[in-house]
């Protein structure tokens, strides 16, 4: 493999900006230091340019069956979408199904992550729980490098764990000093608000919104936390949505809890308001939980700007609306869930967050590389530029406008839930271990280049 030599640019870390140039030999930064006197096969000059470590991604699902249908980025077109955008890491949800083993669901991720361009981790939903399910856990925590795991506890009769399940699984993790990680919503609020919001002739994509209110994630957040507090683990909150789940989290926190949060670009940018689109393209915004009325994004902000959510992900799962959200016409229920995302995530938060004055470049490099690293065992191979680091570098242009739409984006999907937005700044060149792997917005990746991430948690 090459050497590559970026001088002149402005390193961002969460703590400071230094004026250093970077040399990369082997996959792996070298060295770094001012004004370096080496010579490398390629050398950049990034003068007027921010350097960031390469984008993570922890929160997404490809080539995932989901509600009868598959998202349609695989790992080969999801992972290349990630790398245009700035992210060169993921960590992708495994979903075995009720009574599946992990092991065999793990066995099946495995393949299909097969063709990834980017590095790659799995956390593992449990989606049941017996004492095989915890021989599994074990299994996955000891030898396949997977010490994360997502229950869900809303989508009932399907992938939903009740308390017992939940209380199984959180003493488990205490065991195997695993993380425990959900998605909360209430799902006998929701079940129950669905049922009747259909039954009254309610069938539109406005409706998916109506039958989970923001309490339901409230109440499901308070769950979680009372639960994890009893039996004395930490506990991760994904896709954080509103300003009930916040102020729990705050709360929680503040009583000396190690609990993480999550939150995604959609939630921090969006209203509601999309589900009052003509046509039934308010169907593209249908995800779980929903975009929120107006005001439950300040909270979400505020709590970022105060170190008490960590982690932007962005729960890429995208559905076309042709062929698939369409399936739901009639009944917002059969909808499948979710949306792309993971190409636009650095642009979005670097606009909308830096620009504008809410979040500064290093709280951005925090929430989108560095903590996730921390939070989830690959720090610092991954989210630092540091010597002996993975050379993982987004070479960040700060100005220049852009469009995010579905017709330029790279996710394999036919709608774009932010189509139109402008944006600020782009990823000018994007590197994943030591190898150019977009440039100018061009891709040069190789299917199959991605490597696993094996992972220990640390903190
Ligand atoms: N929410 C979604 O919108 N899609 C995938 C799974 C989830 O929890
Ligand atoms: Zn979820
Ligand atoms: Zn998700
Ligand atoms: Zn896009």
């Amino acid at each position: 493999m090459g050497s590559l030599l970026i001088k002149n640019g402005e390193i961002v870390s969460p703590l400071d900006c230094t004026f250093q140039d970077i040399y990369i030999e082997d996959g792996k930064i070298a060295a770094l230091g001012k004004d370096l006197d080496v010579s490398a096969d390629r050398v950049l000059d990034a003068a007027g340019q921010y350097v960031l470590p390469g984008g993570i991604d922890v929160h997404t699902h490809l080539d995932m069956p989901f509600m009868g249908e598959v998202s349609a980025d695989d790992f080969e077109s999801g992972t290349a979408a990630a790398m245009a955008g700035g992210t060169t890491s993921i960590i992708d949800y495994i979903v075995p199904g009720k009574g599946q083993s992990l092991l065999e669901a793990l066995a099946t991720w495995k393949s299909k992550a097969k063709t990834a361009v980017a590095d790659y981790g799995f956390h593992m939903a449990v989606t049941w729980y017996s004492d095989q399910v915890a021989r599994e856990m074990a299994v996955c925590v000891r030898e396949e490098g997977i010490p994360s795991f997502k229950a869900f506890l809303a989508y009932k009769d399907a992938i939903m764990v009740n308390d017992e399940e939940l209380v199984g699984l959180l003493k488990c993790s205490r065991e195997l000093n695993a993380l425990i990680m959900a998605h909360c919503e209430n799902g006998e609020i929701v079940a129950e608000l669905q049922e009747k919001l259909f039954a009254e002739g309610k069938v539109e994509p406005k409706y998916h919104a109506l039958s989970r209110p923001s309490y339901a994630e409230g109440e499901s957040a308070f769950r979680l936390a009372s639960l994890a507090r009893a039996i004395g683990v930490p506990a991760y909150f994904v896709h954080m949505s509103c300003a009930e789940s916040t102020r729990v989290l705050v709360e929680a926190r503040a009583q000396g809890m190690d609990i993480y949060g999550e939150t995604c670009p959609q939630y921090l940018l969006l209203d509601d308001s999309v589900y009052d689109k003509p046509d039934f393209l308010g169907a593209a915004y249908v995800m779980s939980p929903p975009i929120r009325p107006k005001g439950h994004a300040e909270s979400l902000w505020g709590a970022i700007r105060a170190g008490q959510i960590q982690v932007v992900g962005t729960d890429h799962c995208p559905f076309n609306l042709k062929g698939q959200k369409e399936l739901g016409r009639d009944d917002f229920r059969k909808i499948p869930n979710g949306a792309a995302g993971i190409e636009d995530r650095l642009k979005l938060l670097y606009t909308y967050g830096v620009m504008k004055g809410r979040i500064t470049i290093n709280q951005m490099v925090a929430i989108t590389s560095t903590n996730p690293a921390k939070i989830f065992g690959m720090y610092p191979q991954k989210g630092s530029i540091t010597v002996g680091a993975d050379a993982d570098l987004v070479i960040w242009q700060p100005d220049g406008e852009g469009t995010i739409s579905a017709m330029t984006h790279y996710h394999r999907v036919d709608t774009s839930i932010f189509e139109g937005y402008r944006t600020v700044g782009a990823p000018a060149v994007v590197i994943a271990n030591g190898r150019v792997q977009c440039e100018d917005g061009k891709l040069m990746v190789e299917p199959g280049a991605g490597r696993f991430i094996p992972r220990k948690l640390t903190v």
